[in-house]
């Protein structure tokens, strides 16, 4: 690691503050660019550790960047992998206050529930498929913490890959009820569509995202803990949002869930 372990921890505060205060900032990488993988996951944890303390309740992971459609808005070329909090949950049909976000987007996900724990090395779509109990559709709210969307991959990692809010819902099937890489999304936004895409999008089939996250956590003794929901990552570029607008996402075979940004 390059970085001390008070860089760490001043690092994960100024992040985890221009979150709560809905600042933005210029990315961490300027400041420090020997920041290696392992200083940027550390920032992430630290960030997850102070949420804790503060009562705060690991709800689930997520996977980003895991299509071509997002690796390419965003000009990166490797997955990321974060946490979901109980704050971050916003209900079916709920409402978003976007004075709590600095830029909100809104990417369509498929998201999974697991039935039995997941830990790599060796991780793989079957083992992903085996022990998942459903799968369902989710909207993710990003919202970077830096100005304009404009970072590097480490930087992400180290703002806990832009996650801000979700929301699951519509109809939740057994995962072999539904073939994840040939069904169909559409992203809707005030009634209009503004994203189409197919489960394959997101690195050809949505439980190789899982098995990538399942091997990344296992490279570090961790493992996907049973009962996890886990957001694979956006099929689409994510697509921008603002005060009034209304965003639906319809799965093919598995209903809708939709938000509301206030
Ligand atoms: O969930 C995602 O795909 C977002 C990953 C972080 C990059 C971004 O803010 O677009
Ligand atoms: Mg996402």
């Amino acid at each position: 690691m390059a970085l001390t372990q008070d860089t760490i921890a001043r690092l994960a505060e100024h992040l985890e503050t221009c979150e709560l205060q809905a600042r933005d900032t210029p990315k961490i990488t300027d400041e420090h660019p020997d920041m290696d993988w392992d200083d940027a996951y550390a920032v992430q944890d630290a960030i997850l550790a102070r949420k804790l303390a503060r009562g705060a309740r690991v709800v689930g992971l997520k996977a980003g960047l895991t299509s071509h459609a997002k690796m390419k808005q965003m000009g990166v070329d490797t997955p990321v992998f974060g946490f979901l909090v109980d704050g971050f949950s916003v209900p079916e049909g709920g409402t978003v206050q976007t004075r709590e976000l600095i830029h909100p987007k809104v990417e369509p996900e498929i998201a999974f529930v697991l039935k039995h724990a997941l830990k790599g090395p060796g991780c793989h779509i079957g083992a992903v498929l085996a022990a998942t109990d459903f799968v369902l559709p989710g909207i993710e709210v990003i919202d970077s913490r830096y100005r304009d969307f404009k970072f590097d991959l480490k930087s992400v990692v180290a703002d806990n890959t832009s996650a801000s809010r979700f929301v699951v819902g519509g109809r939740a099937l057994r995962p072999e009820g539904v073939d994840l890489r040939t069904v169909g999304i559409v992203l809707e936004k005030n009634g209009q569509p503004v994203a189409l895409g197919a489960g394959a999008a997101v690195l050809g089939h949505p439980a190789a995202a899982i098995a990538m996250l399942a091997n990344h956590l296992g490279r570090r003794g961790q493992e996907i803990p049973a009962g996890s929901l886990i957001l694979s990552g956006g099929v689409t570029e994510a697509v921008a949002v603002a005060a009034g607008d209304h965003v639906c996402l319809r799965v093919q075979g598995m209903g809708s869930v939709s938000l509301r940004f206030a």
